[in-house]
């Protein structure tokens, strides 16, 4: 479908583009940057040499490259294979084909497609495409259950990828894309190559925070897109927070109507949340919703009423709000009525329901909370009024027939779970989240690691290597424990980054942790990550994502 396509998105990174080029000749005039004085930088010279895998990334499982190569002939096209189960009727399938196509011919016209249909003893002339299991899941949503493994063989005359369902597909044909080069003449080549591949973790995710900056729907889009081309298929969609409520309910069209920064501009309507959707499922990549509560809802209180809870300043309101208000009914009926629209909404099994950093000061204060505190028997322990409420909120989202991801703190309170929750562990230092995996995964849940994957945080020097050495199995337990670990999401908050500057940000600093998520546990050599990663980042670029470089180098094509 036209709508979904993402020429769409090409205006605004052209835009992109010449807003960064006025930066940067802003910066040339005149005042010289002082020498920054650094600490703690420990940056080895990158030995700068191709890797033997080319520019893979993240690294596939099994790969075979040969020195023979082969020409992309003339006519060179991305076919069905016959007796796929998947065809001509398989939106995601022809989808991508066009995608990967201009990805690999860079939109140039091309002479005598489909005439001359004999090939040169050394020309590859088709991508076929084989989809082998009888349910392709074409027509289907990802799920953290979903295969995605496929393989690739490369030999002459034709190139065969296999993969039991789409999703698999769609990463074979990212791998094909990032095995074709330029000879030295310009012609588009390809050696003859074996690959058999497979994620090692099944939930690789970004998560962008729509609240602190609106990110208009292009921005996310090509996120979605550069997602694809880094093998991810989570985008966690923090949307609300404290400072804005994008999202426009239509049960509840008011929080959007007096919580977002603009009740027009900066809100996304049922069309745009579609849109969203159905990009990312064409490319393998589900949308997890993040609502937040109790904490972190300053803006659900403008167009609410009553639902959070009325701060005091000694016996009297003092005008100000605390967390939802866990002790009124009204809360619990306007959360039922409130999740059961985001379950229609999402189509994906899960929603993420937050849970982090509740604030107990407005609680202390309030009066009436204490007298239910006392009558619930809750003493002066407040984490137990906190449980309460995510308690009835488990409750309440369970009847929606969901899956629910919480934030660790969830956990930490003793919080009865349902056995599938999945706890995102975000706290602490190396130590402190590495034994917090160790207790998740003591307790039987499963787990997803962010902590060192807080990539709005940025730091001089080549903080990519610190990111890319993190594993989320990296602690003390058994092979069972580590089995409960089912991945990891870097995580973009937006204090700091609105549309101008959240794409080098989190490109190709996240593609670390892709590469993490993806390949293989003994993929950690830094020198070929370096290698293979900085070609990669040149494609992203030339691919008009404007990924930050990861040290002093040059794309081959760049400034053209
Ligand atoms: N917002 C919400 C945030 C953060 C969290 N939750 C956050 C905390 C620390 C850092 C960055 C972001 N901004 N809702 C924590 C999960 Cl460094």
């Amino acid at each position: 479908s036209g709508s979904c396509d993402f020429a769409a998105s090409t205006n605004m990174l052209l835009l992109l583009k010449f807003a960064v080029l006025l930066l940067t000749l802003g910066l040339c005039q005149g005042n010289r940057q002082p020498n920054i004085l650094v600490e703690d930088v420990e940056d080895v010279e990158p030995a700068f040499e191709p890797s033997r895998f080319g520019s893979l990334w993240p690294l596939p499982q099994k790969v075979k490259i040969s020195q023979d190569s082969f020409k992309l002939g003339s006519s060179f096209r991305i076919v069905d294979g016959k007796g796929s189960s998947a065809g001509s009727s398989c939106n995601i399938l022809q989808n991508a084909y066009r995608r990967y196509y201009e990805y690999i011919f860079g939109g140039a016209k091309r002479q005598g497609l489909g005439k001359n249909r004999r090939s040169a003893p050394s020309e590859l002339t088709e991508l076929r495409v084989y989809i082998t299991s009888a349910d392709s899941e074409c027509d289907g949503y990802p799920s953290v259950k979903s295969d995605e493994s496929y393989d690739l063989s490369v030999v002459q005359p034709f190139a065969v990828l296999r993969a039991p369902k789409v999703w698999g597909a769609l990463h074979g044909l990212e791998t094909f894309s990032q095995l074709v080069y330029e000879d030295e003449y310009g012609a588009k080549s390809i050696n003859a190559t074996a690959i058999s591949d497979f994620p090692r973790f099944a939930h690789r995710g970004i998560l962008l925070d729509t609240s602190r900056h609106f990110l208009p729907v292009k921005v996310i889009l090509a996120n979605l897109e550069t997602m694809a081309m880094n093998k991810f298929n989570v985008f966690h969609w923090h949307i609300v927070d404290d400072p804005s409520f994008p999202y426009l309910s239509r049960t509840f069209p008011q929080l959007s109507q007096q919580g977002s920064y603009h009740p027009y501009t900066h809100v996304y309507t049922p069309a745009d949340v579609k849109m969203v959707i159905e990009f990312a499922r064409l490319r393998g990549i589900r949308v997890v919703p993040e609502f937040d509560t109790p904490g972190h809802t300053q803006s659900w209180g403008k167009g609410q009423p009553d639902l959070l809870t009325p701060c005091y300043s000694g016996a009297t309101p003092s005008g100000t709000f605390g967390p939802v208000n866990p002790i009124l009914n009204t809360t619990y009926d306007f959360m039922a009525q409130f999740f059961k629209e985001i379950s229609s909404v999402f189509p994906d099994g899960y929603v993420h329901l937050g849970g982090d950093e509740v604030d107990f000061t407005c609680w202390k204060s309030n009066p009436d909370i204490q007298k239910f505190m006392d009558a619930q028997g809750f003493g002066k322990d407040y984490s137990k009024l906190e449980s309460f409420y995510i308690q009835k909120l488990l409750n309440i989202v369970t009847t929606t027939k969901k899956g629910y991801i919480i934030w660790q703190e969830v956990f930490d309170n003793g919080v009865t779970l349902k056995p599938d929750t999945i706890i995102h562990v975000w706290k602490g230092n190396q130590q402190q989240y590495q034994s917090e995996m160790a207790k998740v995964t003591s307790s039987g849940y499963h787990t997803l690691l962010s902590t060192p994957w807080y990539l709005n945080r940025i730091s001089y020097g080549q903080d990519w290597h610190a990111i890319y050495k993190a594993d989320p199995q990296d602690f003390n337990g058994t092979e069972k424990q580590k089995a409960l670990v089912i991945g990891g999401e870097a995580c973009l908050w937006g204090e700091f980054v609105d549309a101008t500057n959240l794409t080098p940000r989190l490109w190709p600093r996240a593609s670390a942790v892709g590469e993490r998520l993806w390949s293989s546990k003994d993929v950690t050599d830094l020198n070929d990550a370096f290698n293979r990663l900085s070609v990669h980042r040149c494609r992203m670029v030339e691919r008009g994502i404007p990924a930050e470089p990861l040290f002093y180098s040059y794309c081959p094509r760049e400034y053209k």
